[in-house]
């Protein structure tokens, strides 16, 4: 089996925003999502999560709640990304541009999905209705969405 490489992904939701961050470098470069990055040798997917929503946002959080755990794969590439998907309600500071990332309020009714992963707009309407989730997307050429699963998770 392809070895899987663990990553986070924190979304804040204050109802009716979310916060975003314009992806200014690295894997993604050029499209909006959530804060996150891989998880390191001897931290938790948790510790993982606030550690890389800090440094990209510059923004702290106590709580963060589980939303979702999808794996991501490329037709022709060995290796899976599992992707841990986190809420965020509250937080302390605020939001600053970083070397990576240039976060931005939007409104859930305007979210940006042509300029973001192409799976984001399959599950964020799970994500922003407080729903759990997994599934897993396979992408090809360009990106495109070959196959993929989503399942709501009860309780
Ligand atoms: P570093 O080591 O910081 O240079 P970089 O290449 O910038 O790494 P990384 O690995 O830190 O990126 O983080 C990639 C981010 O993109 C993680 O938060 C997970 C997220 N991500 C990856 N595939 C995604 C996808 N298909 N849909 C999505 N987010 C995805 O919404």
């Amino acid at each position: 089996m392809a070895a899987k490489k663990q990553l986070t992904l924190c979304l804040v939701h204050q109802h009716p925003k979310i916060l975003l961050g314009m992806k200014k470098r690295g894997f993604g470069a050029g499209r909006y999502n959530g804060f996150g990055g891989k998880v390191e040798e001897g931290e938790t997917v948790d510790e993982a999560a606030k550690r890389e929503l800090k440094e990209e946002s510059g923004i702290s959080v106590d709580n963060l709640e589980r939303a979702g755990i999808l794996d991501f794969s490329w037709e022709g590439k060995d290796g899976i990304l599992e992707v841990h998907i986190f809420k965020a309600t509250e937080f302390k500071g605020v939001p600053e541009e970083s070397e990576e990332m240039a976060p931005e309020w939007f409104d859930v009714s305007d979210i940006p999905f042509g300029t973001m992963w192409p799976d984001d707009k399959y599950w964020m309407p799970l994500f922003l209705a407080g729903k759990k989730f997994s599934g897993n997307f396979h992408f090809g050429e360009g990106d495109a969405i070959i196959e993929y699963n989503l399942n709501e998770i009860n309780n």
